[in-house]
């Protein structure tokens, strides 16, 4: 396996944080510190997570620390710090709390880390995209949330589970905030190339595409307390790889748009190419105008959000 010494910082040491080090560690494609507010618990994590390297087969460094000095100079980092959703509460409601914390965490991270590319998983998602953009100050090519992948995935393994076929022969695309307003594209949404419409009764794609968009909330209720991590660290595992080595994936990610979709100066999720440079292209594809009203009813939702935090008091 070749070694390789690219630095990704992730921030915030607990589920999400720490299953998606792991990931990124036995994939070889990056040393990684872990950072957290909590001391002890990011050291710990990455011992157990570097002692479990031979055994994984890498020798990736794993460094745990609660001192943002140490990150300097990642080539990428991953924002996961923040409070998980316990049942019963929406992403929403998250909103406030959590910008305080991106907002610091963010800050310091950069201040060692100027050149980054900012991967943000922090809910509620596209508005701490929005926060990470302000307080970076970095260009939106830059500042990249992670939630299509996810969204992607959720809808693929569904119906891959659904028409008993391999999920990796199901490709699907997810618009929009990630939130119950996110917008599932079945005719976009292929088994082998073949449009899922042609293979599934519209009544039974409402229902996929229903359980999609309350993905999220379903393993919140299953878990009873914290929220889905095992998915999340593969999706932020697929953008920092294709980032790290220049694949130019094509991957739905929450991102600054400046008119794209008709939509001007509001994070929301698209299809990208993300390369060495973060963003290095946004598709765009014509809607009907059902789909086009369903992205808009989802870039309000967005929008609510960033103005309550802008009309929150300091
Ligand atoms: P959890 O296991 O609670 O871990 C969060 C970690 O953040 C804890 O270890 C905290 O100590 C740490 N933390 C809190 N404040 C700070 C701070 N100021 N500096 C550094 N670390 C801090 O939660 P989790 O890992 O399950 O989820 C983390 C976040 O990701 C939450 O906001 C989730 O809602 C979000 N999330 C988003 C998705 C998306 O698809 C966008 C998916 C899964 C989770």
């Amino acid at each position: 396996m070749p070694i390789c010494r690219r630095k990704v910082t992730v921030i915030g040491a607990g589920n999400v944080g720490a299953t998606t080090a792991q990931r990124i560690a036995e994939a070889g494609i990056a040393d990684v510190y872990l950072i957290d507010v909590v001391e002890g618990l990011p050291q710990g994590k990455a011992l157990d997570l570097a002692e479990a390297g031979p055994l994984a087969h890498h020798d990736q460094s794993i460094v745990g620390t609660n001192d943002y000095a140490d990150t300097t100079e990642s080539d990428i980092v991953v924002v996961t710090a923040g409070l998980a959703r316990q049942p019963g509460m929406s992403r929403d409601d998250l909103l406030l709390k959590n910008a305080g914390i991106v907002r610091s965490v963010v800050q310091q991270a950069v201040h060692y880390s100027p050149g980054a590319i900012l991967v943000v998983v922090t809910n509620p998602l596209d508005a701490m995209v929005h926060v990470a953009l302000e307080v970076s100050g970095f260009p939106r090519e830059r500042v990249i949330g992670m939630a299509g992948v996810l969204d992607s995935s959720r809808f693929r393994s569904f119906i891959a589970q659904d028409l008993g076929v391999s999920a990796t022969d199901v490709s699907a695309f997810v618009l929009g905030g990630h939130g119950d307003t996110m917008v599932p594209l079945p005719r976009f949404s292929t088994v082998a190339g073949i449009p899922l419409p042609e293979l599934m009764k519209p009544e039974r794609i409402e229902e996929l595409v229903q359980r999609t968009r309350t993905g999220g909330a379903e393993i919140v209720a299953l878990l009873k307390s914290g929220s889905a991590f095992y998915a999340p660290a593969s999706s932020v595992l697929h953008m920092v790889d294709s980032i790290l080595s220049d694949r130019k994936r094509v991957l739905t990610c929450a991102v600054l748009l400046r008119g794209e979709y008709g939509i001007d100066g509001l994070v929301i999720g698209v299809p990208t190419v993300l390369g060495a440079s973060g963003v290095e292209r946004i598709i765009e594809v014509a809607l009907t105008a059902e789909e086009k009203a369903a992205l808009m009813a989802s870039a309000g939702s967005v929008r609510g959000l960033v103005e309550t935090m802008h009309n929150a008091p300091a």
